[in-house]
């Protein structure tokens, strides 16, 4: 895996945290800012970030991206390890196992992007071709395993877009942003994980696994990937992540830009220039409720994605606590 760029793509990252770097802002998450995070937890009381991960339900969002497919595990006979007796191992041996196996598409449901999931092309070696490359300068792309090994705790800061945009499909820029931060008196600083509350996992929620088309696209805000304002922010901020309960963090489809322009304007700038990862279809409606009635914003945060290699996403099962 090759890190060691000569030339990195303006207003990215590259080299910052080390040539071999895989973590990108995760290395914001220090030791001292843990222990700064672990002062949210003044109840106890712990929050289930994930929707199941057979929601949303169907191929409304994504026609490519399946619920998880399950089945008992065959034994050597082919039969299917279902309430299986283990008098069949030792003969007069009492009680019955079962054994299942899942195919997974990680970015079916609630889900951490890894750098691996979307890079660009970029002449990091000056040769006058550009290449593929992903975060760092690598190729291939940083993948879970690298978030997994990380130990994924801190501090999150949540923004409630819903109360400020309700259920429409608004494109989130920064004077946007910043309004709802001010109004909720949320304030994030270097080594936090935004998380971001639109509403759109609740309505899937409510669905109950038979989604409606015309919801999953016309509804829920998402962040502006094309407002310069909003990208230059997350830059500055120092975000260790970036959170959202809706698709894709950021507005999706996004506006058409220009050519020589990235489809994702904001997971290129996210994933593939300043390594920060990316959580959509968080379920985040119990926490945003709680933190609005306690007065409150900020929570400890426990989000390790599965310890997948080669993988470029996760499911996650993220807990808060307060
Ligand atoms: C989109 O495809 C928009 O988002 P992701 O691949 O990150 O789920």
């Amino acid at each position: 895996m090759s890190t060691r760029a000569r030339n990195r793509p303006p207003g990215s990252n590259w080299g910052d945290y080390g040539d071999d770097d895989r973590i990108g802002r995760l290395n914001e998450l220090t030791s001292e800012r843990v222990v700064r995070a672990a002062a949210e937890i003044r109840t106890g009381r712990r929050f289930c970030l994930s929707l199941p991960l057979d929601y949303p339900g169907g191929n409304v969002v994504f026609p490519f991206r399946h619920p998880p497919e399950r089945r008992f595990v065959d034994r050597m006979d082919g039969e299917p390890t279902k309430d299986f007796p283990f008098s069949r191992a030792r003969e007069g041996a009492t009680g019955v196992v079962n054994d299942d196996v899942v195919t997974l598409w990680t970015q079916y449901s609630t889900q951490w992007d890894a750098f691996g999931h979307v890079g660009s092309h970029f002449d990091a070696d000056g040769d006058g071709d550009d290449e593929v490359l992903y975060y760092n300068g690598c190729y291939p792309g940083p993948d879970v395993d690298a978030m997994a090994t990380a130990g994924l705790q801190g501090r999150g800061v949540l923004v409630d877009l819903q109360r400020v945009c309700g259920d429409a499909k608004v494109a989130v820029g920064f004077a946007m942003l910043e309004g709802a931060m001010r109004a909720q008196n949320a304030v994030v600083e270097p080594g936090d994980v935004l998380a971001l509350r639109t509403g759109w996992a609740q309505h899937v929620l409510d669905m109950q696994g038979a989604p409606d088309k015309q919801m999953v696209h016309r509804t829920g805000a998402g962040l502006d990937g094309r407002d310069p304002a909003l990208l230059d922010w997350i830059a500055r901020s120092g975000v260790a992540a970036i959170v959202a309960d809706n698709v894709a963090v950021e507005f999706f489809p996004p506006a058409p830009g220009a050519a020589g322009e990235p489809f994702l304007p904001l997971h290129e700038l996210c994933l593939f220039k300043l390594g920060i990862n990316l959580g959509e279809m968080w379920y985040l409606t119990e926490l945003a409720d709680w933190l609005r009635d306690n007065a409150r914003t900020r929570f400890f945060l426990t989000a390790p994605p599965l310890r997948l290699r080669g993988h470029v996403g996760s499911p996650v099962t993220p807990i808060a606590t307060v």
